[in-house]
Formats: structure tokens, sequence, C-alpha cells
């Protein structure tokens, strides 16, 4: 059989799939040993992690050279068999692609976990960009189980400029479920938020729940002597991190890139943390938004942009002439915390940056969004399906939730294949939102009530006490996740779907 065959085989056995009827039919990865391109090998690893001095077992996603992640040249599939060797199940999800169903990596009815010690193979056209990968199952996420997915464009390529990919982080020493516990009070009423049957046991050595931990949460009784503000008004952040990584480093030991004197570098920036949103900081140099979340935007210069859980930026900087060293900062909203990397030229003092910076930040807000446009907007066409949908749920008790309904009592959004969508998500919840949808695309087309022409994205702040409107075709069949990238409003129940359904 020809590796072209087997492909065709297998698209269509993906699309039957997708039709929601069957069990999962990926590939088992022996299937494709025959084929002509060699599938790129990637493991789910545990490794030690080092910490501001301390050792931490986390997770990594690896390729056997150990490097993190995938960098995809252009015209090049995705063709990647993923190896677990978690040491307990787990399910990667390709953030940014619109594979075909089956491949999404969520587990569902559908679509099983990856075993502990199993194989799955995967192959669909990989979408441009500045994309990640990470766990969807349990708090997996949280212990780093996370890496960048970059999807290289012949322009890229042709472009002068070097690429640097970040990756943020927030890390905790704590076991992930004893953080949600504190948070909930040790009792989660509606499990682990993936409805695959198998979820809820966080990253699967938490067994006990702790009591509670106040030490945890910004809790009422922080809001003495807040003069006017209100609880909801301070409720930025729900958890104390011990620290926030820059490619698994932080500010007291940095990355150092090397760049060249003169020299444009792109950055890829992703916000991989689970539950912080950062404020970029480019310091003295210039930048410019040229991407979000994979898709070219109308350029958009400044020094400070905002990006929250889930979501890319790739920012173009041009290093002055005279070299020097230039930290690439990224502060964590409403504290003084940060992290970042350093781009330095060839013989440049790298000074040390303070984890702290001056001031605390603000909120990350919808500046930046109001100011992205898509370089390759959406068709004029009209609406085959509109929804509005609440954000709601809060803090006490500490419970997320689409509707008023946790993720298995929610009402999945229904359209069918080809229909222009629309979704209002209106944010009735004291916090703000990272609102991600799985399978597609979307264009931002109003913010807080006002329309625009906004960036195509996969992830969209809703801020609080504020609404968005995102549009697409729906092009993808298949059930979608639609949720907040927030891990623990995620794992609470911050989580639809959008079921996509084949009518032909
Ligand atoms: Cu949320």
């Amino acid at each position: 059989m020809t590796s072209l065959q087997t492909r065709r085989r297998f698209l269509a056995s993906a699309a039957s799939a997708a039709a929601l009827g069957g069990l999962s039919t990926l590939i088992p990865a022996v299937a494709r040993q025959a084929r002509a391109a060699a599938p790129l090998r990637l493991a789910v690893e545990r490794r030690v992690l080092e910490v501001m001095g301390k050792p931490a077992s986390v997770f990594g996603i690896r390729q056997p050279d150990s490097t993190s992640g995938l960098f995809l040249d252009p015209g090049q599939r995705f063709l990647v068999d993923l190896a677990n060797r978690a040491g307990e199940d787990t399910v990667i999800h390709w953030h940014g692609m619109t594979p075909p169903y089956a491949q999404d990596g969520v587990a569902d009815a559908n679509r099983p976990l990856i075993r502990d010690g199993a194989s799955q193979g995967y192959d669909f056209e990989p979408r441009p960009g500045t994309h990640w990968m990470h766990s969807h199952h349990g708090l997996q996420e949280q212990l780093l189980m996370a890496a960048p997915l970059i999807v290289r464009t012949a322009d890229d390529q042709r472009a002068d400029a070097q690429e640097v990919t970040v990756l943020l982080h927030d890390f905790t020493f704590k076991d992930p479920a004893e953080v949600l516990a504190g948070l909930t009070g040790g009792g989660m009423k509606h499990g682990g938020g993936h409805g695959s049957g198998h979820g809820g046991h966080g990253s699967g050595h938490g067994g006990a729940m702790p009591m509670m931990d106040h030490s945890n949460m910004k809790g009422m009784g922080d809001m003495k002597g807040m003069g006017g503000m209100t609880m909801a008004a301070m409720d930025l952040n729900d958890v104390e991190y011990d620290a926030y990584l820059a490619n698994d480093r932080t500010l007291d030991d940095p990355e150092v890139v090397r760049v060249e004197r003169g020299g444009r570098v792109r950055l890829r920036l992703i916000n991989g943390a689970t539950s912080t949103a950062f404020h970029i900081d480019l310091g003295a140099l210039d930048g410019t938004v040229v991407a979000a979340d994979g898709n070219p935007v109308q350029p958009v210069s400044g020094r400070r942009f905002g990006m929250v859980m889930g979501q890319r930026l790739d920012i173009l900087v041009q290093l002055p002439a005279e070299g020097g060293a230039f930290p690439i900062l990224a502060q964590r909203e409403g504290e003084r915390q940060r992290t970042g990397i350093v781009l330095a030229t060839p013989g440049a003092a790298v000074g040390r940056t303070a984890g702290l910076a001056d001031a605390a930040a603000g909120p990350v807000d919808l500046s930046l969004e109001r100011r992205l446009t898509a370089l390759d907007p959406l068709s004029e066409r009209p609406e085959g399906a509109a929804f509005t949908i609440r954000l709601t749920g809060g803090m006490a008790p500490y419970v997320w939730t689409i509707d008023d309904r946790p993720f298995g009592e929610h009402r999945p959004l229904t359209v069918r294949k080809g229909q222009r969508v629309s979704i209002t998500m209106v944010n009735e919840s004291p916090m703000a939102h990272p609102m991600h949808l799985h399978g597609q695309h979307f264009q931002v087309t109003a913010l807080n009530g006002t329309a625009l022409a906004g960036a195509v994205r996969d992830t969209v702040l809703v801020p609080m006490n504020g609404s968005a409107t995102i549009a697409f075709d729906a092009d993808n069949p298949g059930r979608w996740p639609l949720h907040c990238h927030n891990l623990l409003h995620m794992a609470t129940g911050m989580m639809t779907e959008l079921v996509c359904e084949q009518t032909i």
C-alpha cells in the first residue's frame, strides 16, 4: 500500500469519527512505519526541573534530541508519533491546529486517553503560525505538560528575522490537586471537567484532598482598606505561584539568546500559563505585533502588550546597531512578579533583571485587542446561527460555569457544517476569562458591544463586566470544546461544546 492510499484511508476514517458515531479511528503508530516520510517522534515524560535552586518533578513534551515541542517547515505535514511515558494516562491537545476531530487531542466519549506506555499517531495538515501543545487532561498542564508548536511559512523563512520562541508558564512547587483543593475547599462537586470518564484526578498523584488552604486565595479578608473597590474589582488572580517561567527559567537565571547588532528578531510568544495573564514588556525596544494566535494582523506597534492564557503573539523587534542586552519581560497582571529572557548581542554585558517590577501591573484589558485587525478577515455573508452565552460562577463556592451550568450539565451549541456562526460571550462573573474554541479559529467581531473587524484567533479575553463576540464558518465537523483557558476554571466547569454536524 502506498503512503498516499494509507493517508486517504486514514482521512476517511477520521471523517467517520468526526461524524460522531464511532470509536476513535486514529491509526496506531506501528501501522505507519512503512511510510515514505518518517513521523516525527515526541514523548511525554517526567523530568526534573530546577526552579530557584530547588528540584521539581514536572512533565515535558520532547523530541528524541530533547527539543521541547515541534518546529515544522513550510509544507511539512503534522506527521507525529506521540509516546506517553508520563507514568499516567494523558492526552495532548494541539492548541491552534484545526485537525479532524479525532486528532484534536481531547478525550471524550469518542476519543480515548493515551494510556501510560502507549503511543498515538497523528497525520494532518498543520496550520501555520505560533501555536503550542499541552495536556488536556486533569491538571497536568500545571506541571508544565506543554511545549511550543511552531509552523513556519515560506514568508517567515524569507524574512530576515531571527526566530526566538518563548513559552511562558506559572509554576508552583505544590501538587496542583492541592492548589485546586485549596480553592474549592477540598471537594469538587463536578469532577475533573473533561467528561471522558477518566478525569478528575489531577496529575494522577494527588489522592486525598487536603484541608482548605486559605494562603492560596485572595480572600475577602484581604479587602480591608481597599476603599470603594469591590471584591470583584480586585479579583485578578486565584493562585499565588512560586515562580514564573520563560522557557523553563526564572529571571534569576534567564535564557540569554545571542542576536546580531542591528538585527531583526521575530518573537514567538506563547502564554502557556495555567492561571496567569501577562503584560509583555519589551523594555527599550520598539515592537510590532504581526500575528495573533498564529494569524497575521495589520502591524501594531508598541512596547507593552497584554496576553491572556492560551494566546500567542508574534512581535518583530529591531535591535540597535550599537547592540546591547535587552530583556523581554512578561509581568503578571495585578502583580509585580515577572519573568523573561534576554536578547544579547556579542560582547554585551548582561545585567541582572529583578524578578519583581517596581510597580504592580494593572489588569490585562482589551486595549491591544481593539487595535488588532485581521489581514485575512472573514468574508461578508449572512449569519446561519447566533448564540449568546453567559460566563458565570465565582469564588465561593469555587465553581466556574457557562449559563450557570458546569461541564457535564452543559447545553451544547449545535450548528450545521458550512454555517456562519456567531457567539457572544457575556461575562457575568467576578473574573476575566480567556475563552478558547477548538476546531476552528474565529474572528473577533465585537468587544463590549462595539463592532470591529478584529483579529482572527482561537482564544479571546472576555473581561469582567464585558463581552466579546466571535464569528467563524463552521467547516470542521465534530464536538469542539469551548472553554476558559484558566485551567482551574475549566477544571471546575467552565466549558461547553460547539457541535458541528455534518449534514451531507
Ligand atoms: Cu475563566
